[in-house]
């Protein structure tokens, strides 16, 4: 359209070119579809360099009597021009409106949803665990996750060389101190058993959620890093049936009364008898599968009675005093409630699993 709109130049006296004029200048206004290219054609056409304009100018040059004819036409083709413009830019206003009701904008309308947040299912079911232990009369404390190896293992009647220490992998923080590296990432909340124990005094019942980290080769029920939940009690009297009392109620709440739990012997060096629970596996219930490594049971937590030696070495007197612990896994029990069948989701990121809880 531009192009056309830079026209040669008619002769004054050529009546044919007048014509022209008018067809092209009602063609290219046809053309016309903003205020911008409207200016563009008015002032190709009746601006002061216009092509109309030139030819009226031109007009002093003719003989009187064809000044007068030409003159006629081109007068009557400028006042033909200028109300095309006048119309033309009319019928641009109204279709603008005309688009502005056509959008029908209602400002009462609510603006787009964002896509809103929610809780990673761990933290759900961290949640719903701890409440659970809460409503049984337990406290809520937290530890470090950087530990000290005292805290991780010593005072836990896991000494430097004992072969328990090989039952987790750990993961040192490299700082030395007299040529070795006391600090790790703690690789269960049980350092807090001894934390809290040697601040207070029985009776005692805390819950201590936190993660924890494994140096270790992952599979569909190993992460290197998960979240547990320690369990401690102590006081005049508690037993190992207290202790299966309170495991089982937990997990008749969180699983349903239709799950198969199994205390079965297990071995801690800070406890005594020392056991694990076991949920049977939700995937192949109880047959034996890849998610269940062929067993048929998914192993939750470890437990047992606090040692004595452990209640003595933190200052109470261990034939007064009993206490039960245990240690749970909340990736473990996640994958049991809603049916997922490898740990290594939970922190994969993929928001395609996440977002289904
Ligand atoms: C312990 O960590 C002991 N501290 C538990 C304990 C506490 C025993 C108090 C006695 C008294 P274990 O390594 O078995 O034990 O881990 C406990 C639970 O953490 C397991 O039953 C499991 O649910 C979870 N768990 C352990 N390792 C992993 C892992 N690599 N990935 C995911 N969950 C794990």
């Amino acid at each position: 359209m531009a192009a056309s709109l830079t026209p040669a130049l008619p002769m004054p006296s050529d009546n044919e070119s007048l014509e022209e004029i008018e067809s092209q200048a009602l063609s290219d206004l046809g053309a016309v579809a903003d205020g911008d290219a409207l200016e563009r054609w008015r002032v190709a056409y009746l601006g002061r360099r216009g092509r109309l304009t030139r030819v009226l100018r031109g007009l002093a040059d003719l003989p009187l009597e064809e000044r007068k004819r030409v003159g006629d036409k081109a007068n009557r083709l400028k006042q033909e021009l200028e109300g095309a413009v006048r119309e033309k830019r009319a019928r641009l206003a109204m279709s603008a409106t005309e688009a502005l009701i056509a959008e029908r904008i209602d400002v009462t309308l609510p603006g787009p949803p964002l896509p809103s947040g929610r809780l990673h299912p761990t933290t759900q079911t961290l949640r719903d665990v701890l409440d659970c232990f809460v409503s049984m009369g337990f406290q809520v404390v937290e530890g470090p996750e950087i530990e000290w190896d005292r805290y991780n293992f010593e005072a836990l009647r896991i000494p430097r060389d004992h072969p328990a220490r090989d039952m987790w992998d750990t993961l040192w923080i490299d700082y030395e101190k007299d040529g070795e590296r006391p600090m790790l990432l703690r690789t269960h909340t049980s350092p807090n058993q001894i934390r809290i124990m040697e601040q207070t005094q029985p009776p005692i019942r805390v819950v201590v959620p936190g993660k924890c980290y494994r140096y270790e080769a992952t599979d569909p029920t190993h992460e290197w890093m998960m979240t547990q939940v320690e369990g401690l009690a102590v006081d005049e009297g508690i037993s190992m049936a207290d202790l299966k009392g309170t495991l089982a109620e937990f997990a008749r709440r969180i699983f349903g009364p239709d799950r198969k739990v199994a205390f079965r012997c297990d071995y801690f060096p800070f406890v005594e008898p020392g056991m694990e629970l076991r949920i049977d596996c939700f995937l192949c219930g109880g047959d034996g599968c890849r998610t269940c490594s062929r067993t048929g049971w998914i192993e939750i937590l470890g437990a047992g009675m606090v040692h004595p030696e452990i209640l003595e070495a933190v200052g109470y007197d261990s034939e007064r005093y009993t206490g039960f612990a245990f240690g749970l896994g909340i990736e473990r029990i996640a994958m049991l409630r809603h049916g997922i069948e490898d740990i290594r989701l939970f922190y994969a990121n993929d928001l395609r699993f996440l977002s289904q809880f």
